[in-house]
């Protein structure tokens, strides 16, 4: 949009009025957030209207983007970068005596996700934005994020989450658009006088969802799309109360409906079961199918067509039971027959599997999955029993395959298995992930229907995590090679010829200098710990989870202290080493390995003998903004985890387009990462996938033996147990049965030696200024293939069949 700075002031000046009777010298910086959210709202909502309107005219095909998370980060940035009018709103601010940098401060981020999943699946939305894709989100509106992390005497604590305390300024409630989604009760099959059966289901619990929209603009086009999360409410009991309900029993009843859009769990890959998950799962599935269905028929489109208008993405198993739920919807409620409403489910549906972690692919007990969700348990048992007639067709009589692929088998419902049927692609999203799947976890699947396994690379969008989170670096892009990256970032490879000039290396180096003295602030402000922007800034921000290796990472660490300690002249350049996790609030040995960074960094920081060679720093409540402030501040990305274990890792495509190196071992796409920066501009360590799958099937690792073979495994692991660190009685014995004990299941101490030699080589290399510089602009120069605006075409072109209306 366009707009003058003096227009701009008029409208702030004026909103500012309205919403707090009060004048813009007198306001404090919440009110100017407030009135300035407001106000973009107004900016965008033209827009928005003229968007859902160009759709339903024109009757484009829609994606529904079913997702159970949605990691947004800050919108107001976003929005105003998207809108073209960021620079014009800040200079107008300025002559106003405010400052957007504090204003945008005032955000909190919406707790709406937990990691990469959720994450990837708002730089999805941001994409289809901006690339004129007509694609809508569709998800829970929590009212508690994930949780809030404090650090206290080393160990993380979690607290609520918040976030919706204040007002929400993106939100739009949409009462007139709230449906019912049916929970319990009893359902069974009644025959009709002409032979045929009737659906019953009665004695339901009914939940109203009611839906809160958020804008999602596109970046300076003309697409405005919609997420819509849905609210779980007690529906108006005035029509149909029967007279027993009273009022305590309607408060009980108030209490356990809308603790469905509550709380987001994690899902760390462990599985917790629980029947609240299957109920958000199916409450948001639902009423998303059903407005889909019901804004089909308004705009007059036939029923059998539903396919050509609509595909719904199913992002991991989570939305599994969308498949069921459209059956029930087009036969229950539509009158459609089996046949043709499998036939528009299967063509309608698409699904992305995000991790190997057999622990993560979900399964639902029968009795449990009957209890709540009755009528949906039936539609799956005739999936299921017509699958079962193919699998015959094609295996005979061999029944323990049958077994191994159905959907209904051994007590439980299986959601991939369910996915992989009832739709008509399934994608991993890395080239070796999907490897896996067809070669290993769904091999099975992939025999009998290749056609619907494709690989989609994940990505990130660019305007967030390089636009934003690092404008210099961006501005410095657009001063060497223009502007074009910003709508095509695959354009930041023009980059790659200024390499090797000193004086562009040079700027490189400034601008990160500049971005490390920013969050060294921030680390004094915030753990009181003084780093030194000199010191190579070595990161490891994500999830807390034992197949990332973190403890790796920390082992190293206290290695080259004990390095130190024997050798008080050993020489090493100073690292600051930075992290930043969440572990699951039930996954007790995450949380030992947050307490031992942490005991670990209390005893090295004060360490006078350290000499500041080492500084160790944990960030608390790791979150999207506080990734904003790190990734740009980054020099070396460890992306360490087991191969084979992270499908994909988003991460690693943010630290690489903000100019770090990769530490890396060869999983998820830290493997296309190598191929498009070569070689020499990434460090690669550790076991291949053949050796990995290779102890997996025919074991043989025997972590004791190195242990007793390595004097350096010995010497770190002996200090975890003798009190060598401090405060760490129990954690250290933990982590020591873990490795040895256990039988160290993600091969840390199988890569230890490798890692070493790893991080001694990275030394190396960044001691040479001219070859760091390079590398650090062969990664920048490389990212532009992983923006998240190249995943979702190959999605528009190759799952969704959607076409781009406005670039
Ligand atoms: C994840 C994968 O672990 C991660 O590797 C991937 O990048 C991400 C997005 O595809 O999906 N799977 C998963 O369950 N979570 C992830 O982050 C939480």
């Amino acid at each position: 949009m366009i707009i003058t700075k003096e227009q701009f002031k008029k409208d702030f000046e004026k909103k500012m009025l309205k919403l707090y009777a009060q004048e813009v010298e007198d306001s404090t910086v919440h009110m100017q957030y407030f009135t300035l959210g407001y106000l973009m709202k107004e900016y965008i909502s033209e827009g928005w209207a003229k968007t859902t309107n160009r759709y339903t005219k024109y009757g484009e095909k829609q994606v529904y983007y079913f997702s159970i998370e949605f990691l947004l980060g800050r919108l107001l940035a976003s929005n105003l970068l998207n809108l073209g009018i960021r620079n014009t709103v800040s200079d107008a601010l300025k002559d106003m005596g405010l400052s957007l940098k504090e204003i945008e401060d005032v955000e909190v981020d919406p707790g709406l996700g937990n990691g990469g999943l959720g994450r990837l699946a708002a730089c999805f939305m941001d994409s289809m934005a901006s690339s004129g894709i007509p694609g809508n989100g569709n998800g829970i509106r929590y009212k508690y994020g994930l949780f809030q992390q404090k650090i206290v005497d080393g160990y993380q604590v979690e607290l609520p989450e918040n976030w919706l305390r204040d007002d929400n300024v993106w939100e739009i409630r949409k009462s007139d658009k709230a449906v019912k989604v049916k929970f319990y009760g009893d359902a069974w099959m009644k025959p009709r006088e002409d032979g045929s059966l009737e659906p019953i289901h009665t004695d339901y619990q009914e939940v109203l969802a009611v839906p809160y929209d958020t804008a999602l603009v596109g970046y300076e086009n003309k697409t405005v799309n919609t997420l819509r999360l849905w609210n779980a409410e007690v529906p108006n009991y005035t029509d149909d109360i029967q007279g027993e309900l009273n009022f305590n029993k309607v408060l009980l009843n108030k209490r356990e409906i809308e603790s469905i859009s509550e709380v987001l769990y994690p899902d760390d890959s462990h599985h917790e079961g629980r029947v609240l998950r299957l109920k958000q799962e199916y409450f948001f599935v639902s009423a998303g199918l059903q407005s889909i269905v019901a804004q089909h028929k308004d705009a007059g489109h036939p029923l059998s067509e539903l396919h050509n208008y609509v595909a719904v993405h199913i992002n991991d198993t989570h939305p599994a039971v969308a498949i069921p739920e459209l059956m029930r919807i087009l036969m229950d409620e539509e009158g459609m027959e089996w046949a043709e409403a499998w036939h528009i489910t299967q063509n309608t549906m698409s699904y992305t599997n995000h991790t190997i972690m057999s622990e993560a692919l979900e399964k639902w007990q029968i009795d449990l999955f009957k209890e709540l969700l009755p009528r949906i348990y039936l539609i799956i048992g005739e999936i299921d029993r017509r699958f079962r007639e193919i699998l015959s067709s094609k295996f005979g009589e061999d029944q323990n395959q049958i077994e191994k692929m159905a959907i209904i088998s051994g007590g439980y419902v299986r959601m991939a298995h369910l996915c992989i049927h009832g739709t008509h692609s399934v994608n991993g999203v890395a080239k070796l992930h999907t490897e896996l799947l067809k070669s290993q976890e769904l091999r099975d699947f992939y025999m009998l229907y290749p056609y619907k396994f494709n690989n989609k690379t994940n990505g990130i969008t660019h305007r967030r995590w390089l636009m934003l989170a690092n404008p210099e670096l961006s501005d410095l892009l657009d001063e060497t090679i223009g502007n074009s990256w910003r709508r095509n970032p695959q354009d930041l490879k023009l980059f790659k010829k200024y390499k090797r000039d000193p004086e562009i290396q040079k700027k490189v180096e400034q601008i990160k200098r500049n971005n490390k003295e920013k969050l060294a602030a921030y680390i004094k402000e915030k753990n009181g710990i003084i780093v030194d922007p000199n010191s190579i800034f070595d990161v490891h921000v994500k999830r807390l989870h034992a197949y990332k290796r973190q403890l790796l990472n920390a082992l190293h660490i206290l290695h080259q202290y004990h390095e130190i300690l024997e050798n008080p002249n050993f020489e090493m350049l100073p690292k600051t080493y930075i992290f930043a996790a969440k572990a699951a609030p039930g996954y007790y040995f995450a949380k030992e390995i947050i307490k031992f960074i942490n005991a670990l960094a209390e005893q090295i920081n004060n360490d006078p003998r350290v000499e500041d060679r080492i500084k160790i720093v944990f960030l608390e409540n790791y979150s999207v903004t506080l990734a904003e402030q790190i990734i740009p501040a980054s020099e070396v990305s460890e992306q360490i985890s087991t191969t084979t274990k992270e499908a994909s890792g988003t991460s690693n495509m943010k630290f690489m387009m903000n100019g770090a190196v990769t530490l890396a071992t060869l999983d998820g796409a830290n493997v296309e990462i190598l191929e498009e920066v070569g070689h020499p501009n990434i460090v690669i360590f550790g076991m291949t996938e053949k050796e990995v799958l290779n102890y997996y099937r025919n074991g043989g690792y025997n972590s004791r033996e190195i242990y007793e073979s390595d004097a350096r495994v010995k010497r770190v692991l002996d200090s975890l147990t003798n009190g060598f660190i401090k405060g760490i009685q129990v954690e250290g014995q933990d982590i020591f049965k873990n490795l040895i004990d256990y039988n160290d299941e993600f091969f840390v101490l199988k890569d230890f030696d490798s890692y070493v030699a790893a991080q001694k080589k990275m030394e190396d290399l960044y001691r040479d200024r001219f070859t760091w510089n390079k590398m650090s602009i062969e990664n920048i120069s490389s990212s532009g293939v992983f923006s998240s605006d190249v995943t979702v075409m190959q999605y528009a072109s190759g799952v969704w069949d959607t076409r781009i209306i406005e670039r």
